[in-house]
């Protein structure tokens, strides 16, 4: 059975960038009811002790009733499973070590690459996530719709954001771009090295 991970930090603990009571709400309720889903799905069946990430990354081989819930609610686990740790206190600034050097030979600057995540999060039609994956072996910004992961297209994110209403409202209301720049505050960029390095 999934379980929900601990946070590394405590709630109030990317303020004023994420308040306390969205980080609560975000993990405590959004997080655990796609986990209470997923398992209430795959109880008692041959998926029930599924890794989640092997599973969102053969989607297709799988029955079509247990293909919905662990592309939706095993792709939202996965996912915040992931944004939890990508963010923390004392963070953010520019990219350091190998990824920062990636990320210039990629788009030429940091805040060239900057502007263009902050689009991709901007320009995801409703709910979704912006992200930072290795395609290749070569780094490159996308965007999913819903609970849809990279994963599941044989990529790896090394940076993502919830673009979700869910995940800002309260303290930034419609205002998604003020969200995303503030996100930039947070990143672990050490948590990103520490992934991107295990490729
Ligand atoms: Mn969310």
């Amino acid at each position: 059975m999934n379980e929900l991970p601990k946070l590394p930090y405590e709630y109030n603990a990317l303020e004023p960038h994420i308040d306390a009571k969205t980080m609560e709400i975000h993990h405590g309720k959004h997080h655990q009811a796609y986990i209470d889903k997923l398992n209430g799905a795959v109880k008692g069946t041959e998926f029930e002790n599924m890794d989640v990430n092997e599973f969102l990354q053969k989607l297709d081989s799988l029955p079509d009733d247990i293909k919905g819930v662990v592309r939706n609610n095993g792709g939202g686990h996965s996912n915040h499973s992931f944004f939890w740790e990508i963010m923390g206190p004392n963070a953010g600034g520019e990219a350091s070590g190998a990824v920062g050097d990636a990320i210039k030979e990629t788009f030429g600057s940091f805040d060239k690459f900057k502007e263009e995540f902050v689009a991709a999060g901007v320009g995801q039609f409703g709910s979704g996530w912006a992200w930072l994956i290795v395609d290749n072996g070569k780094l490159a910004i996308t965007s999913t719709p819903n609970q849809d992961t990279p994963v599941s297209e044989g990529k790896t994110p090394i940076l993502g954001v919830d673009v979700w209403e869910h995940a800002y409202y309260l303290n930034y209301q419609n205002r998604r771009p003020d969200y995303i720049a503030a996100f930039f505050n947070i990143i672990n960029w050490d948590k990103v090295n520490e992934i991107y390095s295990s490729l």
